[in-house]
């Protein structure tokens, strides 16, 4: 495929907050963004996202793609053109919005959907974990609302089609549990009860596994970790964690500690999944530590955070490798851009955090809900 047209321009995304968006040859990509950012996360941008859009928008591009792997000329070609160290520095935004527009371009030109231009083999479909009730960073417009960012549920049933009914379904009973008709940035109930109010709600449903997501680095600072009604230090806090595990048998749990402590994330009971996000930011050094150390047993990866595909297909493979599961996830701003689902099958990523509610969520539940129909 030629590419013969490459442009940018600034959308709004789900929280009314500007991203970028790149059409090439027609073909549009967005990136999301985050609230609860990892310190380690590669910029979104370059200078600034009006920066990013000017220069796409006068970005020659004389070459042909063919494949998933020529991604890397591009990124070459990046590197040269800006004169930078690293492809990632143009702005991670930015250059997954790019690499994203010219696979579907090249999906498109092949009459080819566009997870099979990147593994024409997969067949296994990643379970949904969805946020039900938020809290958090994601939940400071309300005047009371949990400490932990996201109540996740992760569903158990046999088909991606059949995981989003459970999903939803909790969801409309949370809804009359809590009645509330509130949600957050990312479509989660919003209610006031606390952490531990929440989880005895959760481990009342029968049919789902629960799990969360602390984002404990949002609330760490000077060693201590700040809840409402205690100040725990690390010992502390560790400790925490590991009864919440025993307590409401937490299949899912996502940075219980700081984003700099691997050392601390080892001693969490690795009885099921304990997730690294803030702690591992979609890098491969930090995932590398993270193995080495023993910190966790799963991964968050966010293509946005990253910004390079062909570095998260590497991911992907790091962690297959080391047996570590993948939990490819959208950000608290998202687009209407469904392609996050294409990327979760063609990299065969073991789970897909994507919320449960509003329209910016479920486009990608339900591009996989018919990626797995067009394959019965
Ligand atoms: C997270 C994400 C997505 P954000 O912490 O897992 O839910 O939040 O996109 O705000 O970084
Ligand atoms: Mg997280």
């Amino acid at each position: 495929m030629i590419i013969k047209e490459v442009r940018a321009r600034i959308i709004k995304d789900s929280r009314n907050e500007p991203t970028i968006e790149v059409s090439v040859n027609n073909q549009k990509a967005s990136s999301p963004s985050g609230k609860s950012k990892g310190k380690h996360e590669t910029p979104s941008y370059n200078f600034s996202l009006d920066w990013n859009v000017n220069v796409i928008n006068k970005l020659k591009i004389p070459f042909e793609i063919n494949s998933f792997n020529d991604l890397s000329k591009i990124e070459s070609l990046i590197k040269k053109k800006f004169n930078l160290k690293d492809a990632k520095q143009f702005g991670a935004n930015a250059l997954f919005a790019l690499e994203s527009a010219i696979l579907k371009a090249l999906a498109k030109e092949n009459k080819k959907e566009l997870w099979q231009v990147i593994n024409p083999n997969a067949k296994k479909f990643p379970i949904p974990v969805g946020n039900a009730i938020g809290g958090g960073l994601h939940s400071a417009k309300f005047k009371k609302h949990p400490v932990f960012q996201e109540f996740l549920l992760i569903p158990n049933e046999k088909s991606f089609k059949d995981n989003v009914k459970s999903m939803q379904d909790n969801y409309k009973t949370l809804k009359l549990i809590l009645n509330t008709k509130q949600v957050n940035d990312e479509g989660a109930l919003q209610c006031s009860l606390n952490d531990e109010e929440i989880l005895e709600i959760l481990s009342n449903l029968t049919n789902t596994r629960i799990g969360i997501d602390v984002a404990s680095s949002s609330f760490f600072k000077n060693g201590i970790y700040n809840y409402k009604d205690k100040q725990l230090d690390r010992e502390a806090q560790i400790h925490y964690m590991n009864s919440l595990i025993n307590d409401y048998d937490l299949f899912y749990l996502e940075d219980p500690l700081n984003e700099e402590d691997f050392l601390g994330f080892s001693k969490i009971v690795k009885k099921h999944l304990i997730i690294g996000d803030d702690l591992t930011t979609t890098n491969i050094r930090r995932l590398k530590k993270a193995i080495k150390m023993k910190s966790i047993n799963a991964m968050i990866i966010k293509p946005n955070q990253n910004g390079s595909l062909f570095e998260v297909a590497k991911i992907f493979k790091i962690c297959k490798k080391h047996k570590i599961k993948t939990i490819i996830s959208h950000r608290s701003g998202e687009t209407l851009d469904n392609a996050l689902a294409d990327y979760a099958f063609a990299f065969q990523a073991d789970f897909i955090k994507t919320g449960i509610a509003t329209k910016w969520r479920e486009v990608k539940l339900n591009r996989l809900i018919d990626i797995e129909k067009s394959l019965k």
